[in-house]
């Protein structure tokens, strides 16, 4: 199927608008069922080199591309997008394994920001303001930096490529973009997009390879002056250690630790329904996902039941199937991690109330299925209520109070995502205000950011930048202060002020 809708056994890397091979090839295993999907280059740094080099030259031109003329190449990746939703989804699908109906959304969120993007292009705004002195003109104005290089996961492979492609194109930067090794379909779909759309060549470079030699060589580039990254904390940090070195910006958006509170008052069937949704959809593998329930004790055990009940009604397999609800894991060091957690919950003294185990019976053994797990009684410092996961498993931590849910909630290192199900309109402000994370969600489980908000986190899940959203162009660009003084004279700032 892969190789009908691709039509081609093999990726190539995309340098200066041309499609180059490279030397040395890994294959990309569908996480469904085992089988290899295409393969992908595996470049070196001379790739790196290659693109940055061309990219230089393209990124000159393309600044002096008036931006509502640049949007117009968005606009029309957008409109293919659309065209092609169908046939995207499929395809991340087959690389990834999120069921076909995530993956529409995944696609649709890119063809979102593809229009968003491109409806900056007529505004880019910056801000006139006042000079202290007479006959003096005031203005801040956004410039593109450069090259600029963008590493992005599997987890969400065409939407975060857009979440950063876009915004850093429409702002006249030129990108060097590595995919991960796992879902490099996406990005070999979306370069062909944007070729078909018209961009000029050089702008969006895609090379391939391991973050151990084409993301370092990008993080080390001296010709590229961003990097935009979205992964786990410890590459996150390895990075920003080097692009501090260089004095190069570096965005990251990393893991999260996101918590659902249910409140004595809160509307538990919703609840229910928002858990299994934010905990089990992608199974578990998104930087949003629930892996924390925070629960009042009044209403803890009717929340267990309910949750055991749906959870009971997950279908599990090939995303393909329209049927199934619950797909695969990545590959297995995905299925290791998850599986030490839950060992390291048991040891812990949690009670594990479902699943815990890998499952393999018939054609599901051909691929990395987990059963939704649910763990209950957990305590706030347990290492399964504090260190991201990243498959199916949930654990529930009961409180007494509303104030102890929220000091719960706070309680790690991370602060991507959290969410309150209540009726008080008292307790609903109060927690977006206490609620340290970049996401606050009211009556709605944790995920399902939107693409014209900033999405990101505080503390350990990032640096303080923000992918998608108006935001993000701030990632692409600098502010420029601009003075114009019409005066005819030397005017001194803070001295000639009458
Ligand atoms: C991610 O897991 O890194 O809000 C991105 C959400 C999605 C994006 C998740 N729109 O869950």
């Amino acid at each position: 199927m892969a190789k009908t809708l691709l039509g081609v056994d093999k990726l190539v890397n995309f340098i200066d608008g041309e499609w180059m091979e490279g030397s040395e090839y890994a294959p990309v295993i569908n996480p469904a069922t085992g089988e290899e999907v295409v393969q992908v280059p595996l470049s070196d740094s001379s790739s790196v080199d290659e693109a940055v080099n061309v990219a230089k030259k393209a990124q000159k031109e393309w600044a002096m591309v008036p931006a509502p003329q640049r949007a117009e190449v968005l606009y029309e990746v957008g409109r293919i997008m659309k065209e092609r939703k169908e046939h995207l989804a499929k395809l991340l699908t087959l690389e990834n394994g999120k069921v076909l109906e995530e993956a529409r959304g995944e696609v649709q969120e890119g063809i979102d920001m593809a229009f968003y993007m491109a409806g900056e292009g007529r505004r880019l705004f910056g801000q006139t303001t006042n000079a202290e002195l007479k006959d003096k003109f005031a203005m801040s104005v956004r410039a593109p930096i450069g090259v600029v290089g963008i590493i992005t996961p599997w987890n969400f492979p065409i939407a975060i490529a857009t979440w950063k492609s876009f915004p850093a194109i429409i702002s006249g930067n030129a990108v060097i973009w590595k995919p991960a090794t796992e879902t490099p379909i996406m990005a070999y779909e979306l370069a062909k997009i944007y070729e078909e759309a018209g961009l000029q060549k050089g702008v969006l470079n895609v090379v391939y390879g391991k973050g151990s030699t084409v993301g370092e060589a990008m993080v080390h580039h001296d010709g590229i002056r961003v990097i935009s990254f979205t992964g786990s904390n410890e590459t996150g940090s390895h990075i920003a250690g080097e692009c501090g070195k260089q004095l190069k910006k570096v965005s990251l958006e990393l893991g999260g630790k996101n918590a659902v509170i249910v409140m004595d008052d809160a509307d538990i069937n919703l609840a229910v329904e928002g858990i299994v949704w934010s905990a089990f959809g992608t199974s578990g593998q998104r930087c949003t996902a629930c892996s924390r329930v925070i629960v009042h004790e009044d209403v803890k055990e009717e929340l267990e039941q309910r949750l055991l009940a749906e959870m009971e009604k997950l279908t599990i397999g090939n995303g393909l199937d329209e049927s199934v609800k619950v797909g695969p894991i990545i590959n297995e060091a995905g299925m290791e991690k998850i599986k030490t957690y839950i060992e390291i919950g048991k040891e812990e003294g949690a009670t594990l109330l479902a699943g815990g185990y890998e499952l393999k019976e018939g054609d599901l053994d051909k691929g990395h299925y987990f059963a939704p797990t649910l763990f209950t009684d957990a305590t706030r410092d347990m290492r399964i209520a504090q260190e991201e996961i990243f498959g199916p498993v949930v654990s529930l931590i009961p409180v007494k109070s509303f104030e102890e849910a929220i000091d719960v909630n706070n309680s790690v290192a991370y602060g991507l995502s959290s969410s309150i199900f209540t009726k008080d309109a008292n307790r609903v402000f109060k927690a977006q205000r206490d609620l340290d994370t970049g996401i606050v969600y009211v009556n709605a489980g944790t995920t399902g950011a939107e693409i014209h908000l900033p999405f990101g986190g505080t503390k350990g899940t990032g640096n303080g930048h923000r992918d998608s959203g108006v935001q993000a162009l701030d990632v692409f660009t600098e502010w420029k202060a601009v003075y114009v003084d019409y005066s005819g004279k030397l005017q001194r700032a803070q001295i000639d002020v009458e």
